[in-house]
């Protein structure tokens, strides 16, 4: 296989791991736990997991002597660059601990634990994958590991292939079923410990114990350096308006990291638009008039981050989709039977007032959208809505009303762009090379303690790696009860935008002058060799949350 210059420099990389993860090594338990709330609850679902203290491990000068282990790893849900060293790093904790230990890897997501699809990963072929993005070594998917027939079927393979521990590699809703599949283990004491691993680009799996999920820190250099490019090109000729949208599913922490890193003119918040009740035309308004701000000092360009899951955000909208969903459930051979060309006017009839008329000022391509792309379930597609189209319409609309008005005199053209898949499969930054590196050690040093129902967990991580306090976290003290279709659930908190969290304090007491001036800044790619500023530098998101930690608010906005 060829390989770039650069690929064969990286393999020799070797991850910076904690100083406590290098020599030899010993647990220190804390308190017991408690879920974050629900706890009567959690604790009836989880009785043999429920309650566990934190793990850190220490120095120890006592070596200790391990029997071999046989460990099964999955890698779960979206790519998220890192999850390679995440393996690698289980391999070399268990091969430390015993030389004859084995590593097997199920293809293609939990499905391959289900389908028995399987193959060992031996140091010839871990090599070849250290410090490099993807999860090609095994492959990801995103069947859900969630009932007591997959559970039984998968332990027949553990069983056959003697493998004692299980690692799950993924977002919250896999290690919810990886804290389901530990305690079902563990009741029918079928000899399987289960770890977590916290891994998505969209940075949704943290909480106190769990600084960030491992991913979103290279993915949101990439989204950066690309849109730094952008905003040089729109500065140079001056002339779009680039209406950007990333990924990041319901939360807007990508957008925000990024809109830290360049300083877009403009970048919209999911979770605030949410919580000041805004519709659609108050976005586009906003927007509008930032445009027209910049217009007047003859600036006819500009920025607008936007994320992915803004739309499910904006509770017109939520409405709007709730009784379209219902609607187009209800009556749907009626609507199928409707000419193509009379689809839109017929919805506008059948809908209540107010949603008849978000509905009737919606883009025609994007009303489509709402009414033709749904799942299997018959509901409509959030995810699919080009967001970004649909705010460059409408804000162009917007303005031609406004120059009709007399209110804007400059010129409008707009650009549209998606950064996602662009992003989930670089090559790990130095951060997610040490954290998941380290995170994998963690998890066979879980394995290796005889834990079971732990998310391997790596904090500190601002400072430099060797200070890094690695261990586990159970799984169960991030839980609490929510309505999932209907039914009530044990779940891991999903983690959005705090409006009170220092991150988006920081961006808040910015952006206007952000929105009139242009104050670029231009991250340029990730840095692989070099002075540790420029390579080893967490994300601003962490840097402004570890620091708040550490001082009083007022004294971080400035
Ligand atoms: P995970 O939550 O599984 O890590 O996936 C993250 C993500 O990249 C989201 O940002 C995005 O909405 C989604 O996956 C896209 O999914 P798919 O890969 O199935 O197109």
């Amino acid at each position: 296989m060829t390989k770039s210059a650069l690929q064969i420099a990286r393999a020799a990389y070797e991850p910076k791991v904690p100083k406590t993860l290098k020599g030899v090594v010993k647990i220190e338990e804390g308190q017991p736990t408690q879920s974050v709330s629900d706890q009567e609850a959690i604790h009836k679902l989880f009785p043999n997991t429920y309650g566990m203290p934190v793990i850190q491990f220490v120095e120890s000068s006592k070596k200790q002597e391990y029997s071999p282990v046989n460990v099964g790893v999955i890698l779960s849900g979206g790519q998220a660059p890192g999850g390679h060293n995440v393996i690698a790093g289980i391999f070399d904790g268990i091969k430390g601990m015993n030389l004859d230990s084995r590593l097997y890897g199920f293809i293609l997501g939990p499905g391959g634990l289900i389908d028995h699809n399987y193959m060992e990963l031996t140091l010839d072929i871990i090599d070849e994958y250290r410090n490099t993005g993807g999860f090609d070594i095994i492959g990801s998917g995103r069947t859900k590991l969630e009932t007591k027939e997959q559970f039984d079927k998968g332990l027949e393979i553990l069983k056959k292939l003697n493998i004692s521990a299980l690692v799950i590699i993924g977002g919250d809703d896999s290690n919810t079923n990886a804290c389901i599949l530990a305690e079902y283990y563990a009741a029918i004491q079928a000899g399987v410990q289960v770890i977590g691993c916290p891994k998505t680009i969209d940075g949704d799996l943290k909480n106190d114990m769990i600084e960030t999920s491992f991913g979103f820190d290279t993915a949101c250099k990439v989204y950066s350096e690309v849109i730094g490019n952008i905003q040089r090109d729109c500065n140079s000729s001056r002339k779009y308006w680039h209406f950007i949208k990333l990924m990041g599913r319901s939360a807007s922490h990508i957008a925000l990291e990024c809109a830290l890193q360049v300083q877009p003119n403009i970048c919209i918040i999911s979770e605030e638009v949410e919580d000041k009740n805004q519709s659609l035309d108050d976005i586009v308004q906003y927007i509008a008039d930032v445009v027209v701000q910049r217009a007047a000092d003859g600036n006819n360009f500009g920025t607008i981050l936007i994320p992915e899951g803004l739309i499910e955000f904006i509770p017109a909208m939520k409405k709007l989709i709730a009784e379209l969903n219902e609607y187009l459930v209800q009556k749907e051979d009626e609507f199928k039977r409707i000419k193509r060309s009379h689809q839109r006017a017929h919805i506008i009839d059948q809908l209540s007032s107010e949603n008849s008329k978000i509905y009737a000022s919606l883009p025609e391509a994007v009303a489509r959208q709402l009414t033709l792309d749904r799942d299997p379930h018959g509901n409509v597609q959030v995810s699919l809505i080009e967001t970004e189209k649909l705010l460059a319409e409408m804000v162009g609309n917007r303005l031609a009303e406004m120059k009709k008005e007399g209110k804007y005199v400059g010129k409008f053209a707009s650009q549209v762009h998606f950064f996602g898949y662009e992003g989930r499969c670089a090559a790990p930054s130095n951060y997610d090379a040490d954290y998941c590196y380290s995170l994998g050690f963690a998890a066979a040093g879980l394995i290796g303690s005889g834990k079971t129902g732990y998310m391997s967990s790596v904090r500190n991580t601002t400072a430099p790696a060797a200070e890094w306090i690695a261990g586990g976290v159970p799984i169960t003290m991030m839980m609490n009860m929510e309505r999932r279709h209907g039914e009530l659930k044990p779940v891991i908190q999903k983690a959005l935008v705090k409006l009170d969290g220092a991150p988006f304090k920081a961006f808040a007491s910015q952006r206007d002058t952000w929105a009139v001036k242009t104050d670029y800044v231009y991250p340029g790619p990730i840095q692989y060799f070099g002075p540790t500023e420029v390579c080893d530098q967490p994300t601003k998101t962490l840097q402004i949350e570890q620091a708040e930690k550490r001082l009083p608010i007022h004294l971080l906005e400035h």
